[in-house]
């Protein structure tokens, strides 16, 4: 299987002799690869920059600065980085061998050079690199689609809130922060009012966008690190981390009096909703989340014995 076509890769070929450029661009050329031509390390910096090759075949000795040098740069600009640099050098020291791919050449070749050799080099370094950029493609198509799989199994479809597997999750994390730093942390628990009647007096659907509206409002008025999400039917939560219970108290009353202010437009009339919440927070020797719901759920049942639209702790 071909990665690449000859015509869609430019090679940039760096040499302070002329000839060995001409040479080197002949053969090239045959293949049908595209060609730039430099002939000093500086010049060769600019074209990196300027062009983005493929793939670089890089001459050692040249005056002015050498290929090693012309090598490290290219290596330490991070968007340069994965053009993979053959050097062609007349040089057999073992020891520019061994510092050109310290440098982070990819290959060292020798001149004079067999044409096939060279080209067998060429053709399988640019398949290397672009092996490389397709898998780094396809990590990232997997990690998007990892994170929407998330997104879609911790978010409640209707309200896009979070739901209530994600809420027991971060609670259980909350509760094990708690445990170790000694923090407390407050769970709200809210129910809207007769919620049956705005069902039964204009439809499902219509409940459908008060719930809706009544979790904009809670978003608007909540802090950054607040955990709010859909329980079940018409039932919310907000996890407030490193909140005692009479703050939470307080961003409760905060949240109930603002959906008390608030009305939704609904065929032609103003529809306004009440909740009623129930408080209760983290304490040493709560080991899972169940317990402090259940008190939560508790209060929430007085609240609404004690006729709704209330806070209670
Ligand atoms: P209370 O004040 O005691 O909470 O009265 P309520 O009428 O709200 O009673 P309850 O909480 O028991 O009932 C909730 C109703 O909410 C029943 C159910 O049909 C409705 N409901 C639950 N989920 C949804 C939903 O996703 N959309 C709509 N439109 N209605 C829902
Ligand atoms: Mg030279
Ligand atoms: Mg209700
Ligand atoms: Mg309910």
């Amino acid at each position: 299987m071909t990665l690449f076509r000859p015509e869609d890769c430019l090679i940039l070929v760096v040499d302070d002799v002329k000839l060995n450029l001409q040479v080197i661009a002949n053969i090239l050329d045959k293949v049908g690869y595209e060609i730039t031509l430099v002939s000093n390390g500086y010049q060769a910096l600019e074209r990196v920059q300027s062009a983005r090759p493929d793939l670089i075949l890089l001459d050692l000795m040249m005056p002015e600065i050498n290929g090693l040098e012309v090598c490290e740069k290219i290596q330490s600009n991070p968007e340069l980085a994965d053009i993979p640099i053959i050097f062609l050098s007349a040089s057999q020291e073992q020891e520019h061998l061994l510092q050109a791919f310290e440098k982070g050449a990819v290959d060292y070749v020798t001149k004079p050079f067999h044409t096939a050799e060279l080209l067998a080099r060429v053709r399988m370094h640019l398949e290397l690199k672009y092996s490389r950029q397709k898998l780094k493609k396809l990590l990232e198509e997997q990690k998007e689609l990892v994170e929407q799989l998330e997104k879609l199994a911790n978010t409640d479809p209707l309200t896009g809130v979070w739901n209530r597997r994600y809420l027991l999750m971060i609670a259980e994390q909350e509760i094990k922060r708690s445990q170790r730093y000694n923090f407390s942390f407050a769970v709200l628990l809210m129910d809207i009012d007769h919620f049956k009647k705005i069902n039964d007096t204009y439809g499902h659907n219509i409940g459908d966008e008060v719930i809706i509206f009544m979790t904009k409002t809670v978003l608007n008025h909540l802090r950054q690190p607040d955990c709010f999400g859909r329980f079940g039917g018409e039932e919310f939560v907000v996890l407030l981390p490193e909140t005692d219970i009479d703050e939470g108290v307080i961003v409760a009353e905060r949240i109930r009096e603002n959906i008390n202010n608030e009305s939704i437009a609904v065929e032609g009339q103003q529809v306004s909703i009440t909740v009623s919440i129930g408080v209760a927070s983290y304490s040493l020797g709560d080991k899972t989340i169940d317990a402090i719901i259940q008190r939560a759920d508790q209060a929430l049942y007085q609240a609404k014995n004690q006729g709704r639209n209330r806070v209670i702790a």
